[in-house]
């Protein structure tokens, strides 16, 4: 990572520059930055150097999340305004999603800084942990420890690929797992969030316009499924008899697809799948895979995975298997507040209001206090995949567009 000159690079582009290298993954292209990973904490700590370059006091809350104020002259934190995003990733995933949102509100921040005589309120940002669930499987874990929407005792069972629960890796991380969990006093103090975030589509690509305000996320939820038969020698073992789970699961991931093709605006994923024990040789004795599903009607969602799940248990059968499917996560729809979009638009004029498939800390949040979302455009439309872009002369106005908003905020 190279050293840090906030005097020189106050732009987005340059601030995002001082990581470019940090977590690139060379086997799958893009970058790999799971929560608490060495890249991940290498970010974090950029982040401390530059917010703490800029003034601003940095503290880590009891859930990992970073908190950096440009606090009043009197230190109150009451109705602050808070703007932020994440910093870990997907595997092999694009360098803006989340970093763009951190990187555009520190260069919000300078522009507020040399612009904002007078002001009200504090403003805070603030980076969540764990926001895309790569490593714990639960999207948006930090904000749904600070909001209550997962126990405590679940959050710190969560376990990572290799058996490690989260609450032994916060706790390598210097957190106390009993100062963990809700934080209703943190939460009250928060007067607005927005949260800058690269577009993960192609709307603004399609209408020609380099920021949108954000309308509303799709009702997505996780579920895992796990088939199991019987694990033999791939050599000695005739095809006649088996109960292959591999061959349950090929079918039910496409009988998913078609399943979710019946419905125009729904969207289901298997993009992990572990067979057990995954050897070449070996006639696996289960396979374990985890299924996306997203539609904006939640009762179209529901419906969605019973039938899956009906199916998945009639292949299973068909192969001699058993099935279980557990649900591991489920967000409602989500309407961003509306007083603070239409807030946002007088800044950001012409601004389109588009809705989203990806889920965001934003959208846990919005459940509790008033939530609103810019979107940068990303002229490929793609994300969570290398091939995420956004040009640097949007990456600037996104962040002018945040300072704009942001600044109609402070008082
Ligand atoms: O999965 C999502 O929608 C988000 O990127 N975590
Ligand atoms: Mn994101
Ligand atoms: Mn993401
Ligand atoms: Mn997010």
């Amino acid at each position: 990572m190279q050293q840090s000159n906030t005097t020189t690079l106050s732009t987005v582009t340059g601030l995002m520059s001082q990581i470019a290298e940090t977590g690139r993954d060379t086997l799958r292209g893009g970058y790999t930055r799971p929560v608490y990973s060495h890249a991940e904490i290498e970010l974090r700590q950029w982040f401390i150097e530059q917010a703490q370059s800029r003034g601003l006091s940095v503290e880590q809350d009891g859930n990992g999340a970073l908190w950096a104020w440009w606090d009043l002259p009197t230190g109150d934190r009451t109705d602050a305004v808070v703007t932020g995003s994440h910093l870990d990733s997907v595997p092999g995933g694009g360098p803006f999603d989340g970093p763009l949102g951190v990187a555009s509100a520190l260069t919000a921040l300078d522009m507020l800084k040399s612009r904002v005589q007078e002001r009200t309120r504090a403003l805070a940002i603030v980076v969540f942990p764990e926001e895309e669930g790569s490593r714990f499987g639960v999207a948006c874990l930090g904000t749904r420890m600070m909001t209550g929407a997962i126990s405590l005792e679940k959050a710190l069972n969560l376990r990572d690929q290799d058996g490690t629960t989260f609450a032994d890796v916060a706790r390598s991380n210097g957190l106390d797992t009993r100062l963990m969990g809700p934080d209703p006093t943190r939460l009250a103090h928060i007067g607005a969030f927005v949260e800058l975030h690269v577009e993960q589509g192609l709307g603004l690509g399609e209408l020609d316009h380099p920021v949108a305000i954000g309308g509303s996320i799709l009702g997505h939820g996780r579920w895992r499924l796990s088939v199991t038969g019987q694990g033999n020698h791939a050599g000695t073992t005739l095809m006649a008899g088996r109960r292959d789970p591999m061959v349950a699961a090929a079918q039910m991931v496409v009988a998913i697809r078609n399943i979710a093709r019946e419905q125009p605006h729904a969207r289901a994923t298997v993009g992990r799948i572990e067979p057990v024990p995954g050897g070449t040789n070996v006639i696996a004795s289960a396979v374990n895979f985890w299924l996306d599903v997203r539609h904006p009607d939640d009762a179209i969602t529901a419906a969605l995975i019973q039938r899956i799940h009906d199916t998945a248990l009639d292949l299973a059968a068909s192969e001699g298997c058993e099935l279980s499917l557990n649900q591991e996560s489920l967000s409602p729809t989500v309407t961003f507040d509306a007083t603070l979009t239409s807030r946002l638009q007088g800044p950001l004029t012409n601004a389109p209001v588009l809705d989203t498939g990806a889920g965001h800390d934003a959208g846990v949040l919005a459940a509790h206090v008033p939530s609103a979302m810019i979107f940068v455009r990303n002229p490929s439309g793609i994300s969570h995949s290398p091939e995420e872009y956004v040009e640097d002369a949007d990456a600037e106005i996104g962040a002018a567009a945040l300072a704009d908003a942001l600044a109609g905020m402070l008082n």
